[in-house]
């Protein structure tokens, strides 16, 4: 077994010993023989156009280094990153842009195939975006912020299906509108807190359109364009406040309104949810739209006969990556595992389809495949994969595409050949336990109620020191790394130093993989202060919210506390961090920044991509500071993340006059009372409850 293989993951650990004795190479071999080039990893080397690509290297590296047309190191620096951002940004705008093309679809009647789930997230949606209709201008009268933007449940009521028609076509048209937006400033802006968009203001970093500050990134990175590196680095915080509230936050809503909000459910998670005797469907990639038709179609009768009638005992479905965690946290689909483990899905020898769509799909699967029967059905007219059966998805025939995949699948079951890891060995290794799919709406219920929604009790908590802050552990599973290890330790201790834990995107996979997704970790694993306010609340400590995508919902909770009062009263100052601690992808680096460009620091692991310029580094940990009131971080070693992060949210607290977080300080003794004791209770109760 090679050596960098230390995956938390016991299935994954054994198949991947498993394709090692079976000369099955994985992500792991090649991350082992493929070693980063040490200079383009540290972002001093630029392929912008064909004099070079020029390498800063040795005598190039010092201060005075150049390109051949004369580019400094700082430049070069940050217009790699730049163009890094721009490309996540590029990826999470085009995602909710389709989210939002099925959203016209819809509203315009061009499709039975999807509803409108949630009509109150729309009425919120429109009024956030004082969308141009006599219902939302009454709506809207007098609710000035976020939080007033939620309807009432009779509000809520009262709506006419061709009210919601009316609204979703005109909420659809102008979002699609702000996509290709000229000039003025994306309405979304509007919604951070006040003191959050007048840093935006101030500092000239309102972005106009979300095409428009991607186009012009390409442009000012390309050679002899922007070659001021403060400029390039301003450049940066618009397109990525473009990816946040124009293309993450945008799609978390849209597919709200499209298949619900999210609401706490259960399920379960790792490989062993493959079923030997069933059809087993693997849904991997990012988008929600095809995923959830593919939910509502595999439990049809007709299907399920279909099924039967080939030797199966039914149709197992299961989520990978990032469409996982949609449909994991929205329909309790269970999760097989997160971006490293769709290799390994496949050498289980029993995933009859792979169906795939957009994004950390890895080429490799159509390769594996092949020494093993499973079927890899590309879906998205944007990404084809050599060697895969391409069905794409329509909107228009949602229904009839997820039919012909299902079948499909159904059909190869019969092929399986019995090569594969041993399932005994995968089966014994049960599933984890999950109550998953939060968001700030259910957030701010589960603190108030229907009618008193609130963020109060949260902001008590931390002001008192029950809670010592926030923390929000996200991104990918990079293979160089050690698994899952990083976010696991990293999720473990803050549990248990009385930090509220958000996790997204791949580190939801570790969070329910370790069992921490669940409320039962508030009793066993978190400190005194955090279970305490878990025991009143009822919520649990590590709230698993979703996709990638979806960490934009952190925003609006971060809003929420900021006009709750008792905290800071924008998102800068907050007691709050975010770590991404395995992150691989653009789009992370494109979601870190937008955490920073709206207040929230942010510590990433492994080498710095920006680290061959101390200037470039110096404005993401300092400059950024002083402008949009946080930093952005990069530290490899996971001990030191931790400390900084927390040593961060403890600055914090004292800047904001908190009382001193004291660990254990909420500490109760536990009185085990036997039936004696509860009798003298329930008599003491007795005249106090008039009975
Ligand atoms: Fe080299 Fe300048 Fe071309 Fe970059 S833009 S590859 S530094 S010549
Ligand atoms: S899937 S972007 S590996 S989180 Fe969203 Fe996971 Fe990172 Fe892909």
């Amino acid at each position: 077994m090679n050596k960098i293989i230390k995956m938390s993951e016991p299935i994954s650990e054994k198949i991947v010993e498993w394709a090692s004795e079976n000369a099955c190479e994985t992500i792991f071999d090649r991350a082992e023989s493929m070693k980063p080039c040490p200079i383009g990893q540290e972002g001093a080397c630029c392929r912008m156009c064909h004099m070079g690509p020029c390498r800063l290297v040795g005598k190039n590296a010092d201060e005075e280094g150049r390109g051949i047309c004369g580019a400094t190191m700082d430049v070069i620096v940050a217009r790699n990153y730049l163009r890094m951002v721009a490309g996540g940004t590029a990826t999470h705008s085009d995602h909710a842009r389709d989210l939002v093309l099925t959203l016209l679809s819809v509203a315009r009647g061009e499709t039975n195939d999807f509803q409108i789930r949630d009509k109150g997230k729309l009425l919120s949606v429109a009024m956030a975006m004082d969308i141009d209709h006599p219902l939302i201008k009454e709506l809207r009268e007098g609710r000035e912020t976020e939080g007033d933007f939620d309807p009432a449940p009779w509000e809520v009521a009262r709506v006419t299906d061709e009210q919601v028609s009316q609204i979703a076509e005109k909420v659809a048209l102008k979002h699609l509108e702000q996509f290709g937006q000229q000039e003025g400033e994306l309405i979304y802006l509007k919604r951070a807190p006040k003191g959050t968009y007048d840093r935006w203001v101030k500092h000239n970093l309102k972005p106009r359109g979300v095409d428009r500050e991607i186009v012009e990134a390409l442009h000012r990175t390309t050679m002899g364009v922007d070659q001021d590196v403060e400029s390039l680095m301003d450049h940066v915080l618009r397109v990525a406040l473009i990816d946040g509230w124009g293309g993450c936050l945008v799609a978390s809503d849209i597919s709200d309104i499209l298949f619900g909000t999210n609401k706490p459910v259960k399920s379960r998670g790792n490989l062993a949810v493959l079923k030997d005797d069933e059809v087993n469907i693997i849904i991997h990639g990012h988008e929600p739209a095809l995923a959830n038709v593919i939910v509502d179609v595999h439990t049809d009768p007709e299907i399920v006969a279909y099924a039967k009638n080939k030797g199966a005992k039914g149709i197992n479905l299961a989520g990978m990556c990032c469409t996982a965690n949609e449909i994991l946290v929205r329909r309790g689909v269970p999760s097989a595992g997160s971006f490293l483990e769709q290799e390994l899905a496949i050498m289980t020898g029993i995933v009859d389809a792979m169906v795939v769509d957009v994004q950390c799909i890895q080429p490799a699967v159509a390769e594996v495949s092949k020494k093993f029967h499973t079927k890899v059905v590309t879906t998205s007219y944007k990404a084809h994969l050599t060697g895969a059966v391409h069905i794409e998805f329509d909107e228009h025939q949602a229904k009839d595409v997820a039919t012909k995949i299902i079948k499909l699948a159904i059909d190869n079951y019969a092929s399986r050949t019995g090569k594969g890891v041993p399932m005994i060995e995968i089966e014994s290794m049960k599933p984890k336990d999950a109550v998953v799919g939060f968001s700030r709406e259910y957030y701010s219920y589960m603190q108030g109620g229907t009618f008193r929604r609130s963020f109060r009790p949260l902001n008590d908590a931390i002001m008192a020191g029950r809670i010592r802050g926030t923390a929000g552990v996200a991104a990918c599973h990079h293979p160089g790394s050690v698994g899952a290890a990083i976010q696991r330790y990293l999720i473990q201790e803050l549990v248990k130093n009385d930090f509220f834990v958000v996790v997204a995107g791949c580190a939801g996979h570790a969070a329910v993989q370790m069992g921490y997704a669940t409320p039962e970790t508030a009793y066993e694993h978190s400190g005194p202060g955090m279970r305490e306010v878990c025991e009143a609340t009822g919520m649990p400590p590590v709230m698993h919210i979703g996709a990638c995508v979806d960490t934009a919902r952190v925003l609006m909770i971060r809003t929420l506390m900021a006009s709750t009062g008792g905290l800071s009263p924008e998102m800068a100052g907050m007691p709050s961090i975010a770590f991404a601690p395995e992150w691989w992808s653009e789009k992370a680096l494109a979601i870190g920044t937008y955490f920073v460009a709206s207040g929230s620091t942010v510590i990433f692991g492994g080498e710095s991509p920006v680290g061959a310029s101390k200037r470039v580094v110096d404005i993401m940990e300092n400059k950024w500071r002083e402008k949009v009131g946080a930093a952005f971080f990069f530290e490899p070693d996971p001990e030191k993340m931790l400390q900084k992060g927390i040593e961060w949210v403890d600055m914090r607290r004292e800047e904001l006059g908190l009382a001193k977080y004291q660990p254990g300080r909420f500490k109760k003794e536990r009185v085990l009372m036997d039936m004696a004791d509860r009798r003298a209770i329930e008599k003491a109760a007795k005249p106090h409850l008039g009975l």
